[in-house]
């Protein structure tokens, strides 16, 4: 479909903001960045960009009135505001709830109105977790099975995204994600924690045995699957995207205290995160096959190197929020 001007509800966070950046890049498409400006969010992540193009409304998807103003603005809506971090939702449930569900709810009401083109950006965390040597990858036929209050408020979320699709006619359209890395990805999450504490002088935290699977896709990957889908996916349907990455957290923490020229068993083993996901794994063929997407970090370990170094050069972004996040887990014990 032709889209000229797009909603990008969490466009200063991390997924939201690779994906603005993606589209600025590679489209003419107009912006609109609906944020709230959570801990969670950095503005300097959309810094550069072609203001003529772009521009920032902060508020709340959970706002009636602004989002209806905001949507009837536009042509589509991409849905990528959300508490994302399991170890949060584990202390406060409820801010998981409001803005996963009811924003999503808040949004869903707004396309309906004016009959807007919606995507739904959503995680494989829904469908629970693999044993590490079950042959099976999530697919979209996979049964929901969330554990944590994150994953549940996400799953509700796509479920709510379903209804409004068969009951109400929305176009909508929705997308699973295995785990993302790369540039603008906030310290609280494994892979920019590990390698800015290593920048710090502190060993890297491994939660339980570190046997833990997940199964990682570039940030960039991400948002390139994102806008095919927005442009050319089926009304109704739910793409899986991922890309074949599956690596577990001690791999993880090994590859990036080699890349750091430090002892890779120099990490420390720290309590566990209650119901522990053990594995997640994506089967992305319908997307590859249909849609036509590749990723182009083919090689997880350049990526990463990559990242790392955009840590390192990028000091200033994230330095204000370091000391918070690891007091927050100091609190957590992890
Ligand atoms: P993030 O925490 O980095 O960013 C979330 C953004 O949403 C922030 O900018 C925050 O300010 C904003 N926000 C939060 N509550 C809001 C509200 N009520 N109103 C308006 N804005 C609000 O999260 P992320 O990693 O970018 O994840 C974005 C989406 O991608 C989520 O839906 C998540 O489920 C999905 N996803 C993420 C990953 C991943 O590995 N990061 C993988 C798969 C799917
Ligand atoms: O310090 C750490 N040590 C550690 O071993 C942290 C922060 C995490 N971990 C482990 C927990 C997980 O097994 O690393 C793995 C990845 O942890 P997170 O970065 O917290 O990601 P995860 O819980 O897997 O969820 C992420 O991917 C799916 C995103 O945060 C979600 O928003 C997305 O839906």
């Amino acid at each position: 479909m032709d889209v000229q001007h797009i909603l990008v509800t969490g466009g200063a966070g991390f997924i939201g903001a690779n994906f603005v950046r993606h589209v600025l890049g590679q489209t003419d498409m107009l912006v609109t960045v609906l944020d709230k400006l959570t801990y969670a969010a950095n503005p300097a992540s959309l810094t550069g960009l072609p203001s003529g193009r772009m521009r920032l409304i902060v508020g709340d998807i959970c706002d009636e009135v602004l989002v209806n103003e905001l949507v009837a603005e536009v042509d589509a809506v991409v849905h990528c505001a959300a508490e994302s971090h399991n170890d949060n939702s584990l202390d406060n449930p409820y801010d998981f709830v409001r803005t996963n569900v009811v924003g999503t709810f808040t949004l869903l009401e707004a396309v309906r109105r004016h009959d807007r083109r919606f995507h739904h950006v959503s995680t494989d965390e829904v469908y629970g977790d693999l044993a590490l040597d079950d042959p099976i990858k999530f697919t979209e036929y996979t049964a929901y099975c969330p554990s944590s209050p994150y994953s549940a408020s996400k799953a509700g979320s796509d479920h709510l995204v379903r209804a409004w699709v068969r009951s109400f006619g929305v176009r909508a359209t929705v997308s699973n994600c295995s785990n993302n890395y790369g540039a603008y990805q906030h310290v609280e999450k494994f892979i920019p924690r590990q390698i800015t504490n290593l920048i710090d002088g502190v060993p890297p935290k491994l939660y339980g045995e570190g046997l833990n699977v997940r199964d990682w896709i570039h940030a960039e990957d991400h948002a390139a699957a994102m806008l095919r889908i927005l442009r050319n996916g089926k009304i109704g349907r739910t793409y899986l995207i991922g890309a074949d990455g599956e690596r577990s957290n001690r791999e993880i923490i090994e590859m990036i205290l080699l890349a750091f020229g430090r002892d890779p068993q120099n990490f420390e083993l720290v309590t566990d995160r209650p119901g522990h996901d053990l594995r997640y794994a994506v089967d992305a063929t319908p997307l590859r096959q249909e849609l036509g997407w590749t990723p182009q970090y083919g090689d997880f370990s350049e990526g990463l190197a990559k990242t790392v170094r955009w840590y390192q050069e990028n000091e200033e972004w994230w330095r204000p929020v370091k000391h918070a996040t690891e007091e927050r887990y100091t609190r957590q014990g992890r």
